[in-house]
């Protein structure tokens, strides 16, 4: 057998429904694991520990090797690809990204036309070094959305609201249109060269989905996704786009029929009940357990987990997280929680 036709993961996002779900963790790779602290601290500058195949590599391996969960996802970050069209991104010791911010269209200019996917280059090598070493199981690429890209490429960093690209957009709404486009083709690219250097799957996170009046959202979050959905399902047609709009409410109810898109990631707050009657079937489910329940642990961890498992257990879903895994997560808890998914009914 292929390992994607022996993957419950794929076999999911091709829209079957298992006995037992297949499970994730959204930032399942990073520093609540004592390894990944360990090989971080010799790689002070965070980019140049994206651009080592050799790290990114290892940091991707650590879960699966430790979990043993059903898909890997590259280790790397969203904003590689301001990165590679040219502005300047950094990171501070508190792990938080630094852009120089860009305010005004004028400075668009400055950006590259098109991503520079010989900067890249790292990434795609990290990835066919992963294929060969995974197996069975698969190998998640992924990229920010436009929308969420564009908040840090205009107000610099990290934010609680991003106010900055959110009065960008209506001040100057041609100019903020160039922008997303600019990105949303640069995401197209990225993706697409991810796929070539083999990942089997990719997601779309649009983390500040969530931060948009239904009107800004169509325009700036479903539209954009749309477009790159379509492009991959165009020139890739067996790799499934799991879509994960964070905060998106009532706005998800696009993506029950949104072309290319293979599943939807719920957010924390999702309603799981409607999301199974107006999405599931159409399209695979995933998430959305919260990484504050994982914290918890104990009878909490348990109750929201079996929740979401009856549910969602009507059609296919992945078992994943609402959000990213916090760093302060025991990992006796992750241990519980996969315990708890697995278990023979
Ligand atoms: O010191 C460190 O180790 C840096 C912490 C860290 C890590 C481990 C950052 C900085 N990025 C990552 C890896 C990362 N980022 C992955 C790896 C694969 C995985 O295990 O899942 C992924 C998928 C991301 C994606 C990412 N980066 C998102 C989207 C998901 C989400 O959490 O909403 C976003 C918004 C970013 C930006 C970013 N990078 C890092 C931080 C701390 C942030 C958030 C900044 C902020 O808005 O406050």
């Amino acid at each position: 057998m292929t390992p994607a036709a022996s993957s419950l993961f794929l076999q999911t996002l091709t829209g079957r429904k298992a006995a037992i779900p297949p499970v994730w963790l959204m930032r399942q790779a990073g520093r609540y694991l004592p390894e990944y602290r360990e090989i971080r601290a010799t790689a002070p500058d965070f980019l140049k520990f994206c651009y080592t195949p050799k790290l990114a590599v290892e940091a991707t391996m650590q879960p699966i090797r430790r979990f043993g969960f059903d898909a890997a996802i590259l280790f790397c970050d969203i904003l590689v690809v301001p990165d590679a069209l040219g502005q300047r991104v950094w990171f501070e010791a508190t792990g938080g990204p630094k852009l120089t911010p860009m305010r005004e269209a004028s400075e668009f200019a400055k950006l590259k036309d098109a991503i520079d996917l010989n900067h890249l280059a790292p990434v795609f090598e990290a990835v066919q070094l992963l294929r060969g070493k995974l197996g069975d199981t698969p190998l998640i690429g992924f990229c920010g959305a436009p929308w969420t890209i564009a908040c840090y490429m205009v107000g610099g960093s990290g934010s609680a609201d991003h106010a900055a690209a959110r009065g960008f957009a209506y001040r100057d709404p041609a100019g903020f249109a160039g922008l997303i486009e600019r990105v949303t083709q640069a995401s197209i690219a990225y993706l697409s060269a991810q796929i070539r250097a083999g990942v089997q799957a990719v997601q779309i996170f649009d983390s500040w989905a969530g931060i948009l009046p239904t009107r800004e959202f169509d325009r700036w979050c479903a539209a954009p996704m749309a477009k790159i959905a379509a492009a991959l399902q165009a020139a890739h047609p067996d790799i499934p786009v799991i879509a994960f709009p964070r905060g998106a409410a009532h706005n998800l109810a696009q993506f029950a029929h949104m072309p290319g898109v293979s599943a939807v990631g719920l957010d924390t707050t999702a309603d799981l009940a409607w999301s199974a009657q107006t999405l599931q079937g159409a399209k695979a489910l995933q998430g959305n357990l919260d990484p504050l329940a994982l914290i918890a642990g104990g009878a909490a961890l348990d109750s929201q987990a079996e929740h979401i498992m009856q549910t969602l257990g009507g059609g296919p879903y992945i078992f994943n997280l609402g959000h990213g895994i916090l760093p302060e997560t025991p990992i006796a808890h992750v241990e519980q929680m996969l315990k708890r998914i697995r278990k023979p009914s």
